[in-house]
């Protein structure tokens, strides 16, 4: 530590390491060797810890050199926690309150020290555990509108945009996972791949459907090239803490610039996978109510983040994108309107077709969902992730014909309900 070359912490080794840092002493409190320290880490590629003492308890966040979830066959540089810091810090200028508090960050340690979010707990579980919680679809709303609305060549001003498109481009290890477990992979026999194997029929299907294929390599050829706002990269329900009161948004280290409708689509993604894998969870009661919220979230938080995104569009549109001068400067309001409704639209049929892309994934490629995963039960579990495929082939073939969620909301229930093949 003394010539700051990295090490992994480890549970013992923390306190002395890191008891000599100000910002992470004064909140943990009292000696560092009578801190609490446990691992708490169970994504697929980061160390956490938390850390608990006299005064207060912290977070301590420590990328790995390589994929924790496969191990040190696969490197991947500490830099990514850089992009987590540079992220977090934007994000919580552009949607205050939505991120985790950030006390100290050390780049050569790849460690970054932050809030301990209490009692919140990861959404993903709760949602395997049938928990309605009442604001997420305005809360993820708001935050999707607000950091890609106001990352994007619609507020920004360029110079400073663009210095940050160059320094999120340098994130290419976490995008080029991206690029090959969302959009190729699960397309093909993928060395990583995994299913449950009642899905072989259904997979060899999709992985012969021209279609599909194409309308999967639009998607991947529109995340590499539409460099439009700084997103997150990852948000699904694994990346969100809550309680009934709060949500914030973790674990931005994928963030680059990319299609706005990115984030919308993965989040989108995995309500429904949440939806079309209540199924498997009805051993302790059954969950029709919670389906019924689940598509409700879906149409919350998209109504949010659309009539959000179109406030912004109206109060904060400073950027080059657009501009004024040549609309409302004009008193040609209808103009702005019009041009309004052909980006909102973009957004519509793109998150769609980044929504079905993520839902193959989790079931076809590498990196599962723990809510199918949970499902013990095999032929329960190929039941479910069998209708979450069909919906999101449905969804990403046909993104350009889809009018509203109400369509999707039928397709879904009836593909749960085994009423369609
Ligand atoms: C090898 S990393 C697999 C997945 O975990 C992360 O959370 C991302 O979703 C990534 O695709
Ligand atoms: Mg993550």
């Amino acid at each position: 530590m003394r010539d700051n070359a990295f090490e992994a912490l480890t549970v013992e080794t923390l306190p002395a390491r890191l008891g000599a840092v100000p910002e992470i002493a004064a909140r943990v409190g009292g000696s560092p060797e009578n801190w609490q320290v446990r691992e708490v880490g169970d994504g697929n590629l980061n160390l956490v810890f938390i850390v608990e003492g006299a005064s207060g308890t912290v977070i301590i966040k420590q990328a790995l050199p390589y994929v924790r979830l496969v191990g040190d066959s696969w490197p991947l540089p500490l830099k990514r926690s850089f992009f987590e810091y540079n992220a977090l810090t934007r994000q919580e200028k552009r949607a205050p309150g939505t991120v985790p508090a950030i006390y100290h960050f050390d780049e050569a340690q790849a460690l970054i020290a932050m809030e301990f979010l209490s009692p919140h707990v990861i959404l993903r579980r709760a949602l395997i555990e049938g928990r309605q919680l009442p604001k997420i679809g305005r809360d993820l709303g708001l935050f999707m509108a607000r950091t890609l609305f106001r990352g994007s060549d619609l507020a920004m001003k360029a110079p400073q945009r663009k210095v940050d498109l160059a320094l999120f481009a340098d994130n290419v290890e976490l995008c080029d996972i991206t690029e090959n477990l969302v959009f190729s992979d699960p397309y093909f026999e993928a060395p990583m791949n995994r299913h449950t194997p009642g899905l072989d029929p259904l997979v060899r299907e999709l992985r012969s459907d021209r279609d599909l294929k194409v309308a999967a390599q639009r998607m991947k050829h529109l995340f590499a090239s539409k460099a439009e706002t700084m997103v997150h990269g990852d948000l699904h329900t694994g990346s969100v803490m809550v309680t009934e009161e709060d949500t914030r948004v973790i674990d931005p280290e994928f963030a680059f610039y990319g299609p706005m409708a990115f984030d919308v689509g993965m989040l989108l993604a995995n309500y429904w996978m949440a939806f079309f894998s209540q199924r498997g969870h009805e051993n302790d009661g059954d969950r029709t109510a919670m389906r019924a919220y689940l598509l409700g979230v879906v149409a919350e938080t998209w109504g949010t983040f659309r009539d959000e995104f179109a406030r912004l569009w109206h109060t904060e549109r400073g950027g080059i994108l657009y501009q004024a001068a040549l609309y409302e400067d004009q008193d040609d309001g209808l103009a702005s309107e019009q041009a309004l409704g052909h980006v909102l639209h973009d957004l519509w049929t793109d998150m769609l077709g980044f929504a079905g892309i993520e839902v193959h994934r989790r079931i076809l490629g590498l990196a599962h969902n723990a809510d199918f995963e949970a499902i013990a039960d095999e032929a329960l579990r190929a039941s479910c992730e069998a209708a979450a495929l069909k919906f999101g082939r449905h969804v990403v073939v046909n993104r350009n014909a889809i009018q509203s969620l109400a369509e999707l909301a039928r397709l879904a229930k009836a593909l749960d309900q085994g009423k369609l093949s």
